[in-house]
């Protein structure tokens, strides 16, 4: 089984520059500064995630680094990740890639971003190319939280770009889709025995009173169903597709769990209002923590596939309450994969403290704390030791 840690480009690296960056500038996300400066010593991520005795690693890689106008592309930097990937086999640590999380170049999203007709194309270019330079990277997720993506900079709107139009979220998502079909060819092609799946951020919805059910319905089956149900049978269902074909791609099933939301019904919007009753268990952003919702999503939707927990964390100061969670929603893991589900892997979010994308660095994920002084240095808690 893989087990260790996640965490992605923008988040950890220090000195990215894409379209995150221009959020920053404009003062709507906290400035990310040098990060955990993982670009200059990524060498060094690896001495920790030999400390808790990692097998695996899920990184990104930041797309503007390496595509740094559209259609050219920056080997040098690839390479630098490919040292990376290198570093990572040697010391015995499986490396898992994702593509996209969540950050795109200035160039593409000056030019429409998701939203442009050819995204999917361009986005398939970018990942033949570096699946070309890393052939020994066999396992590859394309896109992460396509879900999230499309939720917070098109509906929400407090991501980039800003927009509020559920129209424009839902091409988003279909264009995402494609990118995943064309990127999951690509990558076929080029690696021998790549398995390639995307990471689903999912979330169990509990309908507060009976008219919830209806809201909590409607969100089950956009945020969570559409996007896996896509992947694994090829076909994008209504209202992002009219069961448009693409080319079925799932390898595994990523799943990014964390939470539940409680859903009340509201004559005022569509989707339900989130309810929040006191004495339950939260993390610091007041997600509630809810072990069982893993086996729940586990038996919904692993579609009789391998499944790979591309992350699942919890954001405190406190690490006996981290261990906690690891220990909690283990115990779910164990309980899916006696009833037969294909549990491959393990990751949790993040191996250290990072950039949390509108909290900053109030929200503590990591496995390892890190000392914020410049060139600072990370501790393991001395608790997660005896744990
Ligand atoms: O930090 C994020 C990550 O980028 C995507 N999944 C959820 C994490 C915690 O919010």
């Amino acid at each position: 089984m893989l087990l260790g840690a996640a965490t992605s480009a923008h988040q950890i690296e220090g000195g990215t520059y894409n379209d995150w960056s221009l959020w920053e500038e404009e003062g709507k996300a906290p400035p990310v500064g040098e990060a955990c400066n993982s670009w200059e010593r990524m060498e060094e991520d690896i001495a920790l995630l030999r400390r808790i005795g990692a097998n695996a690693y899920r990184f990104s890689l930041e797309w503007s680094r390496i595509e740094v106008e559209e259609g050219l592309f920056n080997l040098k930097n690839l390479f630098r990740y490919r040292r990376f990937v290198r570093a990572l086999l040697d010391a015995g640590i499986t490396p898992i890639i994702t593509l996209h999380h969540f950050t795109n170049p200035v160039w593409f999203y000056r030019s429409g971003g998701w939203l442009r007709p050819d995204a999917p194309d361009i986005f398939a270019r970018y990942a033949d190319l570096v699946s070309k330079y890393l052939p020994e990277v066999k396992l590859w997720i394309t896109i992460n939280e396509p879900n999230v993506y499309a939720y917070r900079g098109f509906v929400a709107g407090d991501w980039p770009p800003g927009e509020r139009s559920l129209w424009k979220a839902l091409k988003v998502l279909r264009h995402m889709m494609r990118a995943h079909s064309a990127a999951y060819e690509a990558i076929k092609g080029n690696v021998r025995g790549a398995a390639v799946g995307m990471a689903h951020h999912l979330r169990v919805f509990t309908p507060v009173g009976l008219l919830g059910r209806i809201p909590a319905a409607l969100r089950e089956y956009m945020f969570n169903f559409v996007p896996v149900f896509s992947e694994v049978s090829g076909e994008i269902p209504p209202p992002v597709a009219m069961m448009e074909r693409i080319r079925a791609g799932g390898d595994f099933i990523g799943i990014n769990y964390y939470t539940r939301d409680r859903v009340k019904f509201s004559l005022r919007q569509p989707f339900g209002v989130d309810v929040a009753p006191e004495g339950v268990w939260r993390n610091s952003l007041g997600w509630e923590v809810y072990p069982e919702g893993l086996y729940t999503l586990l038996k919904r939707y692993s579609y009789e596939r391998p499944v790979i927990i591309t992350e699942n964390g919890m954001a405190t100061e406190r690490h006996d309450e981290r261990v906690r969670f690891v220990l909690e929603h283990m115990r779910q893991l164990k309980r899916a994969r006696e009833e037969g589900i294909d549990v491959r892997g393990y990751l949790y979010w993040s191996l250290m403290d990072n950039y949390e994308w509108l909290e900053g660095y109030s929200a503590k994920f990591g496995i390892f704390t890190r000392d914020r002084r410049p060139k600072g240095e990370f501790h393991l808690p001395d608790m997660w030791d005896r744990a």
